[in-house]
């Protein structure tokens, strides 16, 4: 067989990035620390696809039941010890390990880019977001702090603490193949929770590769078995893992339709966890004060940057009726800026879609859109090359009732709808089933309070002059509504990888039936 690194174009260093995680040749998707890698000889192997030429970069030996069996036995072993393990001494392991990722940061966003199709500088970015949170977890390790409260009775001692929850199960989604894992493993970690990682089958070359500096890690460090790896092919597999009552906090990334499915199994049995972080459809309030260059920028950026393929991604803008045509004139203007191509060409700013069905749903959105009376004033085609690439699409006009408006369509389809009133404004920017990102770009103070009160966005992030994408990892992350309610990433998202417990300690020698009691 050839190496499937010869069906790579050699722009940026493909062949090295491949052989350095020795994914030029097939690779298993399973990682155990009592046997280590699973086997490839003989097994059925699945394609890794590279959404930018449509080309297989890589072959995967999938996760079997009897494997997940071994990982799941090991995970809630390990546990025993690992929950014994210092919490500063947990947050050493994954200080570590982004450590590695910062020393492997050429090699590791190449094999973003291969999965994914982001362009370098995003892959870059991405690991940038897995670094900090593995700073930030390291830093958290020392800080898991309980109240203390003071207690009714005399001589007694109450205070809160916080403890491992088990085994942490988590599901991350093709879009940030290693960050959604850095958010929650790291997290869960620190927490004193055993990690077994589920990453999406249609980008299984960066959680190999992010696993194996892991394992470095684990290894260097003297502590095994804390992250393991769990590759399926199939969602059946997927599902046991998520039934598994051994398991006791799954945490899903991905759409909502399975974040459901997740959490109604997870709820079967009271006492484990779920944790979502599923479906947005951010919009952005323009009013009239607002700085339309600098607006019309951070628009571009969050609707059309990762290709429209991030949670977070901007799908609305709600700009004041007085400004609409001048603020479409510049956001066309900007669009017709950003180079799209292939993440191994130097100048591309913004790649392809992820495969051939993500295609279909573009079009179909925007044919639907423009049936139902939308104008497409910008792009909306396919870019006629191999692999999954479609221009940014702007569509004005739109009804806040429609699909394109309702629905999360991961791609780079921004609507536009204009209003008259800020009360206006808001209620079509809530009247949707999805509540992640939201922004107000504005420079009039009582119409940015407004959108920040009670009154204002119902989101789980709040953004003001800015795009609704790119968290940074010091705040909570996540959102309400049909996206889950699920918080990762910093601020005191830590506490939801853990159990609380509320302590009581007596040393009075006395207790309540002393008087009833004589012994
Ligand atoms: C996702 O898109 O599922 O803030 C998560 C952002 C990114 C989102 C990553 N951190 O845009």
């Amino acid at each position: 067989m050839n190496s499937v690194v010869d069906q790579v174009k050699p722009t940026f260093d493909t062949a090295r990035a491949l052989a350095r995680f020795k994914l030029d040749k097939p690779h298993s998707g399973t990682y155990v620390h009592t046997r280590g890698w699973g086997p490839v000889e003989g097994r059925d192997l699945f394609d890794a696809i590279c959404p930018a030429d449509g080309e297989v970069v890589g072959k995967v030996a999938g996760s079997t039941k009897d494997e997940y069996e071994q990982i799941i036995k090991a995970a809630v072993e390990v546990q025993k010890t690992w929950r014994m393990v210092p919490a500063p001494r947990r947050g050493e392991l994954v200080l570590r390990i982004s450590q590695l990722m910062n020393e492997n940061i050429e090699d590791l966003a190449a094999i973003i880019a291969l999965d994914t199709g982001k362009s370098i500088s995003e892959c870059r970015a991405e690991l940038k977001e897995s670094i900090d949170m593995g700073t930030l977890a390291a830093g958290q390790s020392r800080m898991l702090y309980g109240y203390t409260q003071q207690s009714q009775r005399a001589k007694h001692r109450m205070y809160d603490q916080w403890l491992p929850l088990g085994v942490a199960a988590v599901i991350s989604a093709y879009n940030f193949p290693a960050a959604v894992w850095a958010q929650n493993g790291f997290l869960s970690a620190i927490a004193g929770n055993t990690v077994i990682w589920k990453p999406s089958p249609k980008v299984p070359l960066t959680a190999i590769a992010v696993q194996q500096l892991a394992v470095q890690a684990e290894k260097e460090l003297g502590l095994e078995g804390v992250f393991s790896l769990f590759t399926p092919s199939d969602d059946a597999l997927a599902e046991l893992m998520v039934r598994d009552t051994r398991v006791n906090l799954v945490s899903f990334t991905g759409s909502t339709g399975v974040g459901k499915k997740v959490a109604s199994i997870v709820s079967e049995t009271l006492g484990r966890r779920y944790m979502l972080e599923c479906s947005g459809n951010s919009a952005v309030i323009v009013d009239e004060t607002a700085d339309l260059k600098q607006t019309a920028r951070n628009l571009t950026f969050s609707s059309i940057g990762t290709t429209g393929q991030r949670c977070t991604s901007m799908r609305r803008v709600i700009v004041h009726r007085s400004i609409h045509d001048e603020l479409v004139e510049l956001l066309k203007k900007c669009f017709s800026q950003i180079k799209i191509g292939d993440p191994r060409e130097p100048d591309t700013i913004v790649g392809p879609l992820i495969d051939a069905a993500a295609l279909d749903h573009y079009d179909n959105t925007i044919k639907k859109a423009i049936e139902q009376g939308a104008k497409l004033v910008y792009g909306g085609k396919r870019i006629d090359r191999p692999g999954y690439y479609v221009e940014g699409a702007i569509l004005t006009n739109v009804d806040p009732s429609w699909e394109c408006a309702q629905e999360e369509t991961f791609a780079p389809i921004v609507s536009v709808i204009p209003y008259d009133t800020l009360e206006e404004a808001i209620d079509i920017h809530n009247n949707v089933s999805q509540g992640l990102a939201s922004g107000i770009h504005s420079t009039n103070i009582f119409n940015i309070e407004y959108f920040l009160s009670a009154a204002g966005s119902d989101c789980g992030i709040a953004k003001v002059n800015m795009g609704t994408t790119g968290a940074d990892v010091g705040s909570a992350f996540g959102g309400e509504k049909a996206t889950g309610g699920g918080r990762t990433a910093g601020s005191d998202a830590w506490k939801g990888y853990m159990r609380r417990q509320s302590v009581c300690i007596n040393w009075s020698n006395q207790s309540p039936w002393d008087h009833f009691i004589s012994l």
